[in-house]
């Protein structure tokens, strides 16, 4: 069959997958976003289907003050003797800890936390023993991938930290993962800095604890020397071997726009590479090492058909896996009903790293067309295209000193822009946005009007990786603020659809 990658797109980044029985399970991260860690299942590795999130509960994961790509760092999943493990890191408090699940559609454990530093971490089961590795330092301050025994029912470290790879010698060492492989242990790795420079490299050694030999071609998989090429930012990947003895990276990467001046703003996305050992037991990924694009495979029947991305409308969504609120939601401030959202607006707005009334969907397409129907009779209320608190643009209606306005605003770092349009008050309008690959273009119709208003239109660049900074993508958010107590903005007729 031929694929396309990415294989999910959107703001998914740092996968981690494992197999159990025929079936694969991804997670991802979602840094300050809530619920934590989007979990997918698929049967052929190219269709993923989300079932839920692993951190649900505000008692697994701190998410209250976490600075914008702070919280949920990369997770991993693995399998072991009928349970899953989900184990990450808690960037802003420093934590490492692990939750698990006997049934994959049901609630995860409290979390265990476990007393390693760094980041990353990652779990590999063999003979009734634990072990846990991520990046950092060791107990000695010897900088790499760090590993030491833990106890699985408590998280208690059972040996010293000590370092046990040290990498092929580029910055940012990160994403370890350990596998036995025909009699070979493997140590997959990240390096090179999940940008334009980022890499996934191994090294091989007879035991758990190293030494370990680096693979003489590393990176074995990167693309950071294909200039101009659309899909860059390849790294951080986990081996997984499909159904028919087949192995596979499932990494990140990114779709930049533009061949010289580049940038991306919808995060970073799940991409599928062939792998193949070779008889030397070391193994090379993708086309000459490079991840690309279209994928022509006879690893995968031809009977398999790659799905396009969903459209998205209030009918047709999971509001537990489709949306996703900034850190802990204030649950009163939401009502969420059949074919329409309410949202209580409390004084604090999307300038603040915090938990404005909010909920929020992946952008996951540049292109897209999006609609919603907004009514408020106080605060402000809207849709916006968030990247962060200081990066997001917002179309709302705003009501202040009882005159009723609608408002087209661009938030660029401490830059912004405002325009405004005076309406009736209780007015339903109609906003729309527009996305392209590098500019949205913003709508309004009010109510009993044919014509849109158009409102103005903000560059895709200013709400990139590029230009925020940071490890998420766009949202496009529904969101309220600095409302009278008791009154709520209605949102219907919602649509998001991709084309
Ligand atoms: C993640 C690190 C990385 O923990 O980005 O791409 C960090 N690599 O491994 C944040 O997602």
């Amino acid at each position: 069959m031929i694929y396309q990658n990415p294989i999910v797109k959107g703001f998914y980044p740092d996968p981690s997958v494992c197999k159990v029985g025929d079936t694969f399970y991804m997670v991802c991260s979602s840094m300050q976003y809530f619920p934590g860690v989007p979990l997918f299942q698929s049967k052929d590795l190219i269709n993923w289907e989300q079932i839920g999130h692993c951190l649900t509960r505000e008692s697994q994961i701190a998410l209250t003050g976490v600075n914008s790509s702070g919280g949920v760092f990369a997770p991993t999943i693995r399998y072991h003797e009928g349970r899953f493990y989900m184990v990450t890191t808690n960037d802003t408090t420093h934590q490492n800890f692990y939750v698990w699940t006997d049934d994959i559609m049901g609630e995860w454990s409290e979390p265990n936390y476990v007393d390693q530093g760094g980041i990353d971490p990652s779990l590999y089961f063999e003979d009734g023993r634990t072990y846990f590795m991520s990046n950092g330092s060791d107990e000695d301050g010897v900088p790499g991938i760090v590993q030491c025994e833990i106890e699985i029912e408590t998280g208690k470290k059972l040996s010293k930290s000590k370092t046990i790879w040290q990498g092929s010698g580029g910055r940012y060492l990160e994403g370890p993962h350990l596998y036995k492989i025909n009699g070979s242990y493997y140590l997959l790795a990240a390096e090179g800095g999940t940008e334009y420079g980022h890499m996934v490299t191994y090294a091989r050694g007879n035991s758990i604890f190293g030494p370990f030999t680096s693979y003489a071609s590393n990176p074995v998989l990167t693309n950071r020397n294909l200039g101009g090429y659309e899909i860059q930012g390849i790294g951080h990947g986990d081996l997984i071997e499909d159904n028919h003895g087949n192995w596979w990276i499932i990494s990140l990467g990114f779709r930049q726009i533009g061949r010289w001046d580049t940038f991306h703003h919808l995060g970073r996305e799940v991409f599928l590479t062939p792998v193949t050992f070779q008889k030397d037991g070391w193994f090379i990924a993708g086309e000459q090492g490079t991840t690309q694009r279209t994928v022509d495979t006879d690893r995968i029947s031809d009977s398999v058909v790659q799905k396009k991305v969903k459209s998205v409308t209030f009918a047709d969504t999971d509001w537990k896996k489709d949306w996703s609120y900034l850190r802990i939601p204030t649950e009163e401030n939401y009502r969420i009903q059949k074919d329409r959202v309410q949202l209580h607006g409390t004084d604090v707005t999307l300038d603040q790293a915090d938990s404005p009334t909010f909920l929020g969907l992946r952008q996951r397409e540049f292109c897209a067309k999006i609609t919603c129907d907004v009514q408020t009779d106080s605060g402000e209320a809207g849709i916006t295209c968030y990247m962060d608190e200081n990066h997001h643009y917002d179309l709302a209606i705003r009501e202040k000193d009882k005159v009723f306005e609608i408002i087209e605003r661009l938030n660029i770092g401490n830059i912004k822009s405002i325009e405004h349009i005076v309406i009736q008050k209780g007015s339903k309008i109609r906003f729309q946005i527009v996305a392209e690959n590098s500019k949205y273009h913003f709508y309004c119709i009010q109510e009993d009007k044919e014509s849109p208003i158009v409102l103005g239109e903000g560059l895709t660049r200013y709400l990139s990786s590029e230009v925020a900074g940071g490890f998420t993508g766009v949202m496009i958010g529904l969101y309220a603020s600095d409302q009278k107590e008791g009154s709520f903005a209605n949102f219907t007729n919602f649509t998001c659809e991709y084309v």
